[in-house]
């Protein structure tokens, strides 16, 4: 059976049913404001402390942690582009963020994860160019991976990022 991919609105750090969440994160793996504050704050110090000896991460990569007292198990820290305009790799880069969260997700086992939606905060990726790029990748990943994934889930935080997505998925 094909994987569920699906949005929601909502607070990524509350989601009970996944196994994995994603972080979007910085190249330091030491914490940040939105979607990485939140996710720290709601995990505990032993977070920081694991992603400390992880000595950073590069953009387009990504990271596996304990996920301490989230109700998950896993976090994935990815490091999504800074949009500088568009012409300095930032659509790689995004795609790589989602890939390589989704291919260390199924190198441990992972069934059910869920994503927020990646540089399009602080980072200031378009939302509409992110969130074809963040589906269109899922989707692929998920084809050319057929069992592997059970729930892929966009957890969005306000309105106009569910509805970007909800636009892109059933275009
Ligand atoms: N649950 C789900 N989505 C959230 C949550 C949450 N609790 N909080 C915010 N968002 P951002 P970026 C949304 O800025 O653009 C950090 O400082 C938010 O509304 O968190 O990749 C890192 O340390 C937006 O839709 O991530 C980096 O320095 C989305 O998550 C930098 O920000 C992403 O916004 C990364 O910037």
């Amino acid at each position: 059976m094909g994987a569920l991919i699906e949005t929601v609105m909502g607070d990524i750090t509350k989601v009970t049913d996944v196994e994995a969440i994603v972080n979007a994160a910085n190249n330091s793996l030491l914490g940040g404001g939105g979607v990485d504050g939140a996710i720290h704050h709601a995990a505990g110090p032993e977070l920081l402390k694991e992603c400390a000896g992880l000595h950073g991460c590069k953009t387009g990569q990504a990271k596996l942690t304990g996920a301490y007292r989230l109700p998950c198990k896993y976090v994935i820290h990815t490091v999504g582009p800074i949009w500088h305009g568009g012409d300095s790799g930032e659509p790689e880069d995004l795609r790589n963020a989602y890939h390589n969260s989704l291919q260390v997700a199924s190198d441990h086992g992972i069934r059910r994860i869920a994503f927020p939606s990646i540089s399009t905060g602080v980072y200031h990726y378009p939302l509409e160019k992110a969130a074809r790029i963040a589906v269109k990748t899922v989707k692929e990943f998920c084809e050319a991976n057929p069992g592997q994934f059970d729930v892929v889930r966009f957890v969005l935080f306000n309105e106009r990022t569910l509805k970007a997505y909800e636009d892109v998925l059933s275009a």
